[in-house]
């Protein structure tokens, strides 16, 4: 086993490029399947353009953590096998199920339980048709979950589970997902405290980690919204040494509003990476205009910051609309970021095929990215 110090310097090594490259094809996988599992009930590998007898009637089933939670489980995996650490995982956001059914069925325990649900097209569509449907598995990790022991539904009390299950588990490494949501309940917001009962000697660890995605299901969260350093401060306070993991500000956003716009930017984004990988490029895709509107002046509105979130404060936006460039500027024009909104109206010769329409996009981008 090696000692102290070769670990610590083994940890403080920056992860490899190509294990980069792997855990972030597996993670795209992950979202596939959480996102086939909410919407698909026919052509689970999208091999032939989607129909609406593709998509199930009744969406049921959460998209919010999914992301965030594959994205922890993926990173708990690389840990436990460079390490070979004991690791526990606990949902908070249950609801999230389609993430830990996902890595359950790329890990394989999901076929090697289920053979029907297989590793192939059929098995792929009936792991998709069965979630979330009457007779088959619920959309939270339901018992017959291979691996889950505990299936939960009143938020609140992932935490106190957490440091229930390291109590006397020396060797045990519970990492708990909380969603910002739950954060918001009575038992959550005080479950902070149950670090002042473990023994070091005696109990294992418990890792919370705070799944600030903004939103319980649509509505805005309070600790999302509060200042960063009010947020370091209250975990500080409940003794905690909170360490914020975000992504990246893209070089460029792509947005698109109408369901052509969108074919034809994501056309565009597609070519970019394949050609130019190193410019980070975001992909936003508008489904309601209401929703650039201030939060102030329309019920769908968002709130400076969320909209920053996502238009970033600086960067320029290649806004693909096929109506009037006016409307996209009267909605935005007092964003921080207004200046940098650059709409693209293609006009009918452009707009021939999908292929000139990205290419007039991928011109926007560039005559854009040149004036910067
Ligand atoms: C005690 C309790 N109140 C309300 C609900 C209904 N509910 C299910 S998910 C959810 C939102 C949870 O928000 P968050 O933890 O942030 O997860 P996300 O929306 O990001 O998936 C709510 C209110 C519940 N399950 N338990």
């Amino acid at each position: 086993m090696a000692g102290t110090t070769e670990v610590a310097a083994e940890a403080a090594a920056p992860i490899t490029p190509d294990e980069l490259r792997k855990m972030d094809a597996y993670w795209h996988a992950c979202n596939y399947l959480a996102a086939g599992m909410i919407y698909l009930r026919g052509n689970p590998l999208l091999l032939e353009p989607l129909r609406p007898e593709h998509i199930k009637n009744r969406l049921l089933g959460h998209w919010g953590s999914d992301p965030g939670q594959s994205l922890i489980w993926i990173h708990l995996n690389r840990l436990i096998e460079k390490y070979d650490l004991n690791v526990m995982y606990i949902a908070g956001p249950g609801h999230g199920a389609p993430a830990m059914l996902a890595n359950c069925y790329l890990e394989g325990h999901y076929s090697e339980i289920y053979p029907d649900k297989s590793r192939d097209e059929a098995g792929l569509l009936k792991f998709f048709q069965q979630f979330s449907f009457p007779g088959a598995i619920g959309s939270h990790c339901t018992p017959e979950t291979p691996g889950s022991i505990h299936e939960g539904g009143e938020l609140g009390y992932s935490i106190s589970h957490a440091y229930g299950a390291a109590l006397d588990n020396p060797d045990l490494i519970v990492t708990v997902a909380v969603g910002d949501g739950e954060a918001e309940s009575g038992p959550l917001a005080t479950s902070w405290h149950s670090n002042k009962f473990l023994n070091p000697i005696r109990d294992g660890a418990v890792l919370p980690v705070l799944h600030l995605n903004g939103y319980k299901i649509a509505n805005p969260t309070v600790l999302a919204r509060i200042p960063r350093e009010e947020l370091e401060a209250l975990l500080f306070g409940y003794g905690h040494k909170p360490y914020f993991v975000e992504g990246e500000e893209p070089d460029a956003v792509m947005a698109c509003a109408g369901d052509i716009p969108t074919m034809e930017s994501l056309a565009a984004v597609a070519i970019l990476k394949e050609h130019v990988p190193d410019l980070k490029i975001r992909f936003v895709n508008v489904v309601d205009l209401f929703r650039l509107m201030l939060e102030t002046e329309h019920p769908h509105g968002l709130s400076d910051r969320d909209f920053d979130s996502l238009f970033t404060t600086d960067k320029p936006v290649i806004f693909n609309f096929h109506s009037y460039a006016s409307l996209i500027h009267q909605l935005t024009y007092r964003r921080t970021n207004h200046e940098n909104i650059h709409v693209r109206v293609i006009n009918r010769r452009e707009a021939s095929t999908l292929r000139s329409s990205s290419q007039f996009l991928i011109r926007s981008t560039a005559s854009v990215w040149q004036s910067t």
